[in-house]
Parts: C-alpha cells; structure tokens; sequence
C-alpha cells in the first residue's frame, strides 16, 4: 500500500517537471494579449453596442456601419495599446479626433465628437 502510494507520488512529480520544462517555449510563441476597443450609441457605455474590434482584425482601419453606428457613437472604451482615430466620415475622411490607449471615454461630447464618428483606425 505505502509503496504504491510513493510510485504515484513519484509519477506526478515528473508530470509536473515535463510541463514546466515546455510551458516558457509556450509563452515565447504567444501573442502577447490584444484588447478590444467597443462603442456604444449612448454615453456611460449604454444603449446599442456597435463596435467590437481588435487591432489585428481591423489593420486598415474599419467601417462603423452606416445603419447601426454611423453618427450615433457616444461613448467608447478602448482597451488596446493603440490609439484609435475616429473620422467623422465614412472612408476615413473628414474632421478626426484621437483616443488614447488603454482609455475610457464615457462621453464623447468631452471630446466634441458625439454622434459624429463614421469610421476609424487604429494607430499603433
Ligand atoms: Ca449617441
Ligand atoms: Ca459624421
Ligand atoms: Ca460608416
């Protein structure tokens, strides 16, 4: 009975070192973790949702559609490293404003941009 319980004690043991032993060639292929940037039609992130992108799915900058978002945008959290650059137009034209990374904005109004933002991008 002991012995047994040794055995198993032992087999574990090495379970643990053989995991240790890969995981940091793991975390080196990682991508290190991207956030999202989300919008909202009101202010204090309420109301409809209409955006939920990541820099990586949206490399060259990315539409807010013209039914569900255009000149609605109120408030925006932005939880990436990167700036995000609102236009007041759709294609990435007219007046812009900057959001900063890793900031919440709850009222775009702080930023004269309420119900204004058609498009944007993402500056990394
Ligand atoms: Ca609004
Ligand atoms: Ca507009
Ligand atoms: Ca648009």
């Amino acid at each position: 009975m002991y012995r047994k319980r040794v055995a198993a004690t032992l087999a574990c043991g090495l379970a643990v070192a053989g995991f240790g032993a890969i995981s940091p060639a793991n975390a080196a292929e990682a991508a290190p973790a991207a956030g999202n940037v989300r919008m909202w039609e009101d202010p204090d992130f309420t109301g409809s949702q209409y955006v939920d992108a990541t820099p990586a799915n949206c490399p060259d900058g990315c539409d807010i559609d013209g039914w569900d978002g255009d000149n609605e945008i109120s408030s925006v959290r932005n939880e990436t490293a990167c700036t995000i650059r609102l236009y007041a137009d759709d294609n990435f034209a007219g007046r812009s404003v900057d959001l900063a990374a890793n900031t919440n904005y709850s009222n775009l109004e702080q930023v004269g941009f309420d119900n204004d933002a058609e498009s944007f991008q993402f500056v990394c």
